[in-house]
């Protein structure tokens, strides 16, 4: 079956009461059993429920998964895999990553005895210099959350393998549509299904997907022990989304790679990352990789923070918020909004200077995109 028929079936057989074409919300907290432990597959919504399970059929089937699990935030997804380690254990994590994936490894997970590196991935030696004994998962943004820096995720695996460790990848700024990291060797794909797998910015919601049983068990214990589910309806907002997230995702790519090659000659504007233009450092491993370059695109604008923060104020399509991945378009500033939690002088070693800006376009019509940011650059 192809993906997009996948995001339509599977899992989503119509009801066998009513013959109902849509799963239902099946909300409720609990299960009528016929006798102590006699009952039809679920007992407790924590554990089991309807909705999640087709959610989490249908999503793990997209991306090349025979398992997933679907969680209230993607925060709560990455929250769970880190519940996995011990005290002690290492992780190599991509030094660009979501402000809120650094928050929680630095100021949550350290307190119970993590240990962390921050590399550049994109640069494989690095990685493979940066492991130790006690390292038990490589942890990969690609595109990195803003720098859109990319790394080669089947070397990265190769070397993991080599090495006994799991490869991890979040994979929210591509979604499965354009990218599958288990099908190039990685172990583990991490979602926040609030961006471009929900798509319409009205939940939030994460994944985790893996054709490794013994990760699977373990991380499904802890869906259930720790209890970061996503509620029915939620689930239901998430998998309506899913159905349309192939039409979405080539719109997303073709406004976005039209807006970024806009940019890159605006006289406004200093630089441009998006891994769809040839200049991007990393675009020949990302189309390599991945079907498509996205609908994020970073710039620096030439009139420093008063600037940028002129622009994020003057779009009018463009909603200043954070936030990515819906059919509206958003702007934000990473250094005050996404990834303010990340120390001023790490921000600036990484690149996340004030002049930096970040969109997310959304699938509005180009010319309307176009006017809007034009306008707003104008504001010098
Ligand atoms: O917001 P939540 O659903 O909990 O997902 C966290 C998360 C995880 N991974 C990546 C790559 C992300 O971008 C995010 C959330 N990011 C934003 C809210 C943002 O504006 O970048």
């Amino acid at each position: 079956m192809h993906f997009a028929t996948k995001a339509i079936h599977v899992g989503q057989a119509p009801e066998s009461t009513t013959g109902a074409v849509v799963v239902p919300i099946f909300q409720t907290s609990t299960y009528a059993q016929e006798a102590p432990g006699v009952h039809k597959g679920h007992e407790y919504s924590r554990t089991t429920n309807p909705t999640r399970d087709a959610l989490q059929e249908c999503l793990a089937s997209l991306e090349g998964a025979q398992y997933g699990l679907a969680f209230a935030s993607g925060m709560a997804a990455i929250s769970t895999v880190l519940l996995s380690l011990s005290s002690g254990d290492h992780i190599v994590s991509s030094d660009d990553v979501y402000g809120g994936t650094f928050r929680v490894f630095d100021k949550v997970f350290t307190r119970h005895g993590l240990k962390y590196t921050l590399v550049d991935t994109s640069d494989v030696a690095a990685v493979a210099a940066a492991l130790r004994p006690e390292t038990k998962i490589v942890w990969v943004e690609t595109p990195t959350n803003p720098l859109l820096r990319i790394t080669d995720i089947a070397a990265v695996a190769q070397l993991c393998k080599a090495r006994g460790v799991l490869l991890a990848v979040d994979n929210t700024f591509m979604s499965p549509a354009l990218q599958r990291p288990l099908e190039l060797g990685a172990d583990l794909v991490v979602h926040s299904t609030t961006k471009y797998i929900g798509g319409h910015s009205d939940v939030v919601g994460g994944f985790l997907a893996t054709n490794n049983s013994a990760l699977h068990d373990q991380l499904k214990f802890l869906q259930n022990a720790a209890g970061g589910v996503p509620g029915p309806f939620d689930s239901w907002l998430t998998l309506r989304g899913l159905k349309t997230l192939a039409l979405r995702m080539d719109a997303h790519c073709k406004s976005a790679q039209q807006i970024a090659e806009h940019l890159v000659a605006h006289r406004q504007v200093e630089s441009v990352l998006y891994p769809g233009l040839p200049s991007h450092p990393g675009h020949a491993i990302h189309m390599r990789q991945a079907s498509g370059g996205g609908g994020i695109i970073t710039f620096r604008v030439k009139g420093g923070l008063d600037h940028a923060r002129r622009v994020c104020s003057a779009t009018k399509l463009f909603f200043l918020a954070e936030s990515l991945g819906g059919v509206e378009s958003l702007i934000e500033h990473p250094a005050i909004m996404t990834h303010a939690s990340v120390p001023a002088a790490q921000r600036a070693a990484r690149g996340i200077g004030d002049n930096l800006i970040r969109i997310s376009v959304g699938i509005e019509h180009i010319a309307d995109l176009l006017a809007d940011l034009d306008q707003a650059l104008a504001q010098t």
